[in-house]
């Protein structure tokens, strides 16, 4: 939407899900995050399959990268992306590292490094995470990331392993 204040940022939010139709739940947060007042998408990946990262005893999931432009602060993003995934019938606190129907996770806000209790900026796992790095240097070429380092570096330096890009077919729903 417009009205961009005066200080928007660049934010990168990270998409995933393993439930209930993985590529819709991915498509309808898209069109969530782009009905948020003060948020403009600026790039979308492409939608991703990649094996579980945690419990096994999981469905893959559906990951994808969205970078927008925001006036919001870090905190008001972050709730309204809460607010997409209870919109989306996320159950928090089942099973750590369990499967979901929606994960949305501010994964960088502008050049800033936020520790606080409710919010990580960068987030902690994102050197590891194939099926971060790999959609995330589709929406960028060019990108440190602050404490980490280059992004080109960083998906060198992970192994795609069990991320696999999905296919046009694959990516309708
Ligand atoms: N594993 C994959 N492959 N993709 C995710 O989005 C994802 N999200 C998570 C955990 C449970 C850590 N595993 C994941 O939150």
């Amino acid at each position: 939407m417009n009205n961009l204040s005066a200080h928007a940022v660049t934010a990168y939010i990270g998409l995933g899900s393993n439930l209930e139709s993985p590529v819709a739940q991915i498509k309808s947060a898209r069109l969530a995050i782009n009905a948020l007042d003060n948020v403009k998408e600026l790039a979308f990946s492409s939608l991703y399959a990649s094996t579980p990262m945690g419990p096994q005893d999981q469905p893959d999931y559906v990951n994808a990268v969205m970078a927008v432009e925001t006036g919001l602060p870090p905190l008001d993003l972050l709730h309204a992306l809460q607010a997409i995934e209870l919109e989306h019938g996320r159950v928090r606190g089942v099973q750590r590292w369990g499967a979901r129907t929606l994960d949305l996770d501010l994964l960088l806000y502008g050049d800033h490094q936020i520790e606080s209790p409710e919010l990580i900026v960068p987030h902690k796992g994102i050197a590891e995470r194939a099926f971060v790095l790999y959609p995330l240097s589709e929406c960028v070429s060019d990108l440190v990331v602050p404490g980490f380092g280059r992004l080109s570096d960083l998906v060198t330096n992970c192994p795609l392993a069990g991320l696999r890009r999905l296919n046009e077919y694959e990516s309708a729903s």
